[in-house]
């Protein structure tokens, strides 16, 4: 049975493609609920009835586990779906809270992500959990996600824009920054220019992927000679999903649906 994993449009393609890279051997079931994105910038109450749905539709495909690719929607929704469920549920904020606190030297972690995640405060509490002494600095930069869907990650209005965002954490010393949000792995370089190699990042979409091959048994998945190719679903109809997502996957979008996620 396939693993699946949903996001609010391309953004959780870099979950999948970490997916891709240590469980080869998985099928991946993949949901971009393109019609209705950005989830970021509504409200938790929309974001959950949104990640509900999406997770419906996973489960009525008999996906044996659910990614919450989107740190939005992990944000919210994990524990409802834990809840309404029976199947394993893995977010994206966990695995990169963890990993920031166990990196981070100076106990002071900043945080990135969009506006719905950072008004959450679900990073700084997944930190502050593992070990109470980090003080956590978060803020919101929702000019990364156009930016990135546009190609223009490396360019210097990224640059511009990431310089504006990351000051206000410069100044607090940060020597942790966790890409709290599916498009910013896009910006790595960018970032890591601005803010010099002492400062670790930390992609949530990589370590997310550990954790699943984790909790399947990497190695088992990875003896597999079988090489399954991702199902992709969206809500929208697919042009823009293949062609932005194909850059955000390095390789030809095959196989994308269209599906209904509203009820009648
Ligand atoms: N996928 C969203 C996230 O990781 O928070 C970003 C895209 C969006 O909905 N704004």
């Amino acid at each position: 049975r396939a693993i699946g994993i949903f996001d609010s449009g391309v953004g959780g393609l870099t979950v999948l493609k970490e997916l891709l890279k240590v469980l080869p051997g998985e099928q991946l079931y993949y949901l971009g609920d393109t019609a209705r994105v950005p989830y970021g910038t509504k409200s938790p109450g929309t974001v959950l009835r949104y990640a509900q749905e999406a997770a419906e539709f996973l489960v009525q495909q008999r996906v044996k586990m659910l990614v919450v690719a989107c740190n939005t929607a992990s944000a919210v929704a994990v524990d409802a779906l834990e809840q309404r469920f029976s199947l394993p549920v893995v977010g994206v904020i966990e695995p990169g809270a963890r990993k920031a606190a166990a990196v981070t030297k100076n106990r002071r972690v900043g945080v990135v992500g969009t506006e719905g995640t950072i008004r959450s405060g679900a990073y700084s509490r997944a930190i502050r959990a593992v070990d109470p002494n980090i003080e956590v600095f978060a803020a919101p930069c929702p000019l990364f996600v156009p930016l990135a869907e546009e190609g223009w990650a490396d360019h210097e209005v990224a640059y511009l824009t990431a310089r504006e965002y990351l000051a206000p954490l410069i100044e607090r010393d940060i020597d942790t920054l966790v890409l709290g949000c599916t498009h910013y792995p896009l910006l790595k370089k960018t970032l890591h220019q601005i803010l010099g190699p002492q400062v670790q990042l930390i992609d949530s979409a990589a370590e997310t992927a550990h954790l699943v091959a984790g909790l399947l048994g990497e190695r088992n998945a990875l003896r597999s000679s079988e090489v399954f190719s991702p199902r992709y679903f969206v809500t929208d109809e697919s042009t823009r999903f293949k062609r932005v997502g194909g850059a955000f996957v390095g390789a030809e979008l095959h196989d994308v649906t269209q599906v209904d996620l509203e009820p009648e």
